[in-house]
């Protein structure tokens, strides 16, 4: 897997969405310290929140393959300035949250995150699940095996062994 820091204000839903990217409980932790779960960058809000430790976040992008910009569907106003994506020499992917929030508007954080440069937008809710194995391909790397690809190959070949008992 390529490694994704993830980057947004308190409360954008990026400590759940490492949960959900693991298969974990839903449990609800404030991100104290910048926090590397295997090929998951999870960083407190502030960074965004306050100019000085904004810099640092530029610095930690080196340490990931992919800067995932979050914001969520409920946010009032986006933190991202325009452009914001050619600080770091890294991908960046927009990543919209809480899409599942019926108070939420996922389209007006999806432009506000074209507007700060981003190409690629993923629509997430870490409740449902949605956006989650797109996520996934994403970061997927050669010889990497997700959960469904296993899934599929029984199904091929629990197909063949139907066909051999008929
Ligand atoms: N409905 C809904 N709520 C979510 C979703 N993701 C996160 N939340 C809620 O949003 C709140 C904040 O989520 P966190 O994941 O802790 O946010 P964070 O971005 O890690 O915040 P900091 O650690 O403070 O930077 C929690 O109460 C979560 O349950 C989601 O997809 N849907
Ligand atoms: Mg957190």
């Amino acid at each position: 897997m390529r490694k994704i820091l993830l980057v947004g204000r308190s409360g954008a839903g990026k400590t759940t969405l490492t949960q959900a990217l693991k298969g974990e409980k839903l449990c609800y932790h404030k991100t104290q310290y910048v926090h590397f779960r295997g090929a998951l960058i999870d960083t407190p809000g502030e960074y965004v929140e306050t100019k000085r430790l904004g810099y640092a976040l530029a610095l930690y992008a080196y340490e990931a393959d992919v800067v995932g910009l979050l914001l969520a569907s409920t946010e009032p106003f986006s933190l991202y300035p325009p452009n914001i994506t050619c600080m770091v020499n890294r991908e960046i992917v927009g990543i919209v949250t809480k899409t599942d929030d019926p108070s939420g508007d996922a389209q007006r954080a999806a432009q506000w995150l074209r507007l700060s440069g981003c190409g690629k937008i993923f629509f997430v809710s870490s409740v449902t699940g949605e956006g989650i194995p797109e996520i996934f391909e994403y970061l997927r790397e050669p010889g990497d095996r997700l959960p469904w690809d296993s899934r599929t190959k029984r199904t091929k070949s629990t197909k063949n062994n139907e066909k051999k008992q008929k």
